[in-house]
């Protein structure tokens, strides 16, 4: 409970002056337009802090902005180690742009009033995609239309030899889209006799009464007898990604094959070619989640140093989130029917506390969890929420890991009614969610069943939860608590990214003007300078520690240029580097300790030889 307590009291650490504030509030869910404009005033308000680039174009021909984010005056963004973060690759799960929005605000007016920050852009780099699919986002946002989370190109999804054929249709044209229920005597659903607006299964051997088929609202626009079956767009860029891509049989929305969908392919490029990228950060919805890898396998396959990593840096998302499991997305929920209590995996119990939790197991790096993990609770799961998953090929963090070695994590924010568990069970049904509706919200975000005329179907009642209450919260308090969580997840994993120090720098005189210096460089991050992953496949570049020196000297022990290995993270990740020289003309000569490597950034440290 003092976790969850925690989440809702999140505030910033020092407001800035008006002058400096950005003008964007979380009351509303923001257009394409909006949303440039709010970052054209950051990259113009913060030169120093903040500049607006495109890293391609949506399918459509929108911008795929990126806002890189970290201070200049220290350096080179592409110089230091980096947090690549996005919003809306599912383009339908818009909690996730606008929780990243809220990261940038977070981050440019605390730069110089928060130490954390402060000293996280001074060493760090973010590279912040808000809305990596900005054409679905954009019907979604705009029009009643639900669109789900593809990319916009036209594709026959029901195989008829027509495109796109049967979207969404407002029937009634309230601006919702939202169900219909017909009176059918062998419909499979009736209204719960606990609340007359909710739907719930007819079972087995029930006769009597009224029962119904529920359906989207819409119209069957092509007379196929099917609603909106071929809506807008049809590939799944989550699924388009190489990591373990699959093809359409085996992985549904895939596409023709991977790296089709342009804005994945643009992304995907970025990524590939910027080396001091360490950390990836892909935000879903909904469910209260935090994802790792892998998408398609269990966890013996990761290393296990990887896994430990992976597992613990999890377990801390969870602290700061106040979510409610973390998992790999294969073992989430899979196969169906399993509790989510695996061994790779770490629960939080109603009373608050986690289960299964890696950093109370003992042993070293990748030993000491899951052998006794605590099985004393199964996540239960509400009626109405999702009840299995499945493996996922061609996914986003499949691929940042597996291909590029990237310690990578997906969220699923925000679960609806999270904080109205009246039972206490650990489990929001949809009887507490109409009661958290009715008493925050006067009832307004459940449209009641009222009668419509439907022009194939006759007379048909139209109702059913409104945009931003299941995938996405309403704006306002639970947009902005939200968007809390997920700042405070970008900023975990963004502190602990690998960070060289040169902790140490020291001569001492020989005679003759010859000199040994010693330096010890460390990782101050908790990342290792390298996944073993990214040793595998081949993009580890080896910390370097390099000797330079004001005055010509001369190399005994050498080279100037030692390679280091990789260095796990703190505490135990470090590494001595020793040289002798012999100073040519008169001491005293400065010398200076670089260490470098892509993923961890730079640093140095002189010292005289006199
Ligand atoms: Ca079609
Ligand atoms: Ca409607
Ligand atoms: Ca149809
Ligand atoms: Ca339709
Ligand atoms: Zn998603």
């Amino acid at each position: 409970m003092r976790v969850l307590a925690l989440a809702f009291s999140f505030s910033l650490a020092a407001v800035a002056p008006a002058s400096a504030q950005l003008s964007i509030a979380f009351d509303k869910y923001h257009s394409y337009a909006e949303m440039t404009a709010f970052l054209r005033e950051a990259a113009q308000k913060y030169p120093d802090l903040a500049s607006l680039s495109s890293i391609g174009k949506s399918y459509q021909g929108r911008e795929l902005w990126m806002l890189t984010v970290t201070s200049r005056k220290t350096g080179a963004p592409d110089d230091k180690p980096a947090l690549y973060v996005n919003g809306c690759l599912d383009s339908s799960e818009v909690v996730t742009s606008e929780g990243v929005l809220f990261t940038i605000k977070h981050l440019l007016e605390s730069h110089g009033r928060d130490a954390r920050v402060t000293r996280l852009l001074d060493r760090r780099t973010l590279y912040i995609v808000p809305r990596i699919m900005p054409d679905q986002t954009e019907l979604y946002i705009t029009t009643p239309q639900n669109a789900r989370s593809q990319s916009a190109e036209p594709m026959d999804e029901d195989g008829d030899g027509r495109i796109d054929e049967d979207a969404d249709d407002d029937v009634n044209g309230d601006g919702h889209v939202v169900q219909m229920r017909i009176a059918d005597p062998n419909g499979d659903w009736k209204i719960s006799d606990r609340d007359s607006r909710l739907m719930v299964r007819r079972q087995p051997g029930e006769f009597e009464g009224a029962f119904y088929r529920v359906l989207a609202e819409g119209i069957d626009d092509d007379g196929d007898g099917r609603y909106n079956e071929d809506r807008v767009g049809g590939i799944d860029p989550n699924r388009n990604f190489p990591g373990n891509w699959a093809p359409v049989h085996v992985q549904n929305g895939a596409g023709p094959y991977p790296l089709y969908v342009q804005e994945v392919r643009a992304e995907v490029e970025f990524l590939e070619k910027h080396r001091n990228i360490a950390g990836y950060l892909n935000h879903h919805s909904s469910g209260g989640v935090v994802l790792r890898p892998s998408t398609t396998h269990d966890d013996s396959t990761i290393p296990a140093g990887d896994l430990r990593v992976l597992r613990v840096l999890a377990a801390k998302a969870l602290d700061e989130t106040g979510y409610w499991l973390a998992t790999s997305v294969y073992d989430w929920r899979w196969p169906p029917g399993t509790p989510d209590m695996k061994p790779g995996q770490t629960w939080r119990r109603p009373d608050g506390s986690l289960g299964n939790d890696p950093r109370e197991a003992a042993g070293g790096p990748g030993g000491g969890f899951g052998a006794d993990a605590e099985i004393d609770h199964v996540v239960p799961q509400a009626e109405g929420e999702a009840t299995h998953a499945y493996a996922a090929y061609g996914g986003s963090i499949e691929f940042t890991y597996e291909m590029l070695g990237i310690i990578s994590y997906a969220s699923e924010q925000w679960r609806m009614a999270w904080d109205h568990d009246l039972n206490k069970d650990g489990a929001i049904s949809d009887l507490e969610r109409l009661d958290w509706n009715d008493r925050h919200f006067g009832g307004s975000l459940f449209i009641n069943w009222t009668k419509a005329r439907h022009p194939q179907l006759g007379e048909v009642e139209i109702g059913g939860w409104k945009k931003y209450t299941t995938s996405s919260p309403p704006p306002g308090k639970y947009l902005e608590e939200e968007s809390a969580r997920q700042l405070r997840f970008n900023l975990l994993v963004a502190d602990m990214l690998p960070q060289l120090d040169v902790a140490s720098a020291e001569a001492t005189a020989l005679g003759g003007g010859v000199y040994r210096v010693n330096a010890r460089v460390r990782n101050a991050g908790y990342i290792p300078t390298a996944t073993e992953m990214m040793v595998k496949v081949r993009r580890a570049s080896p910390v370097v520690a390099t000797l330079s020196a004001k005055g010509e000297v001369e190399f005994i022990k050498g080279p100037a240029a030692q390679p280091l290995g990789h260095l796990e993270g703190a505490p135990a990740g470090s590494a001595g580097a020793e040289w002798i020289v012999r100073v040519k003309g008169a001491a005293p000569v400065e010398v200076t300790v670089t260490a470098s490597t892509p993923t961890a950034g730079r640093a140095s440290r002189s010292v005289i030889l006199k």
